[in-house]
């Protein structure tokens, strides 16, 4: 396995070019650095199909698969689908040379078994979320979607968007964390002591008692160079060492 780094919610979009420069710049330290990479969802701030990214790319997009195609070709990239780009399909990691993640998997590391996923899924008190996920992950539905012209679907995510925004103003911040008893079913179903994820924007190491057994629950930070003082970024590495927290050298 060797070092494993590990990385989500860059959250990347036309309107953050700052974060952009400090991810590729990342990118190209891993390159060199790390025996693999994962990027363990919304590294897109949106995602509308792969049909979009591949044939007509607006430029700040063209610049980041480029840089992705560029990683694959040195180590091993893994791309895992956030609840925002969770739309990324076959075809982009193809063109990418890059694997799908499946939407939790299991990675054997150095450090042992670490059970992975984008977290969304343990964010089980927000019931609205929830139902929307349902809704946007059912196949028929995402095959109705990317069937309408690129236009529509612009209307469509644009709308998405400002409802969400409006009905976020209003959640507790607890009601938009991991459940416990979510975080609990997933270490007793799947007998993994160590899990990481992302989604939350709240980088910590907790220690969880489940039985007799304290687990670790890792969660990745979420990346802003444009609008956060001091910018926020960062990765998680995995080898023979533990997991650790990197980030990016100041500049
Ligand atoms: C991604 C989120 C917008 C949260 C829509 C079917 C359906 C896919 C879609 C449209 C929106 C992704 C693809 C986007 C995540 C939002 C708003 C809230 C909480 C349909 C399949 F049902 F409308 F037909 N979408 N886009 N949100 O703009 O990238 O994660 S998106
Ligand atoms: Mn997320």
């Amino acid at each position: 396995a060797g070092s494993v780094w590990l990385a989500s919610d860059i959250h990347l979009g036309p309107q953050t070019p700052a974060t952009q420069r400090a991810f590729h710049a990342f990118l190209d330290q891993a390159c060199t650095e790390a025996d693999s990479l994962l990027l363990c969802g919304d590294i897109f701030d949106a995602w509308i199909g792969d049909d979009l990214a591949l044939a007509a790319p607006p430029q700040w997009l063209a610049q980041t698969l480029q840089k992705l195609s560029q990683v694959a070709a040195a180590i091993p990239l893994w791309i895992g689908r956030g609840n925002r780009d969770f739309l990324m399909g076959a075809e982009l990691a193809k063109h990418l040379g890059a694997h799908l993640l499946p939407d939790a998997c299991c990675l054997d590391t150095d450090h042992g078994d670490i059970l992975l996923s984008h977290g969304d899924e343990y964010c089980t008190d927000d019931h609205a979320y929830q139902r929307f996920r349902r809704i946007v992950r059912n196949r028929a539905i995402q095959r109705l979607f990317l069937s309408l012209s690129l236009n529509v679907r612009r209307k469509i995510a644009l709308w998405a968007r400002s409802r969400s925004m409006a009905a976020n103003r209003y959640k507790a911040t607890h009601i938009m964390d991991v459940a416990p008893n979510a975080i609990a079913h997933a270490f007793n179903t799947t007998g993994i002591r160590t899990m990481v994820h992302g989604h939350t924007h709240r980088p910590a190491f907790h220690s969880v008692q489940i039985g007799t057994q304290t687990c670790t629950r890792i969660v990745l930070p979420d990346w802003d160079y444009d609008h956060a003082i001091p910018p926020r970024g960062g990765w998680l590495c995995v080898n023979r060492n533990g997991p650790q927290f990197c980030y990016p050298p100041a500049r």
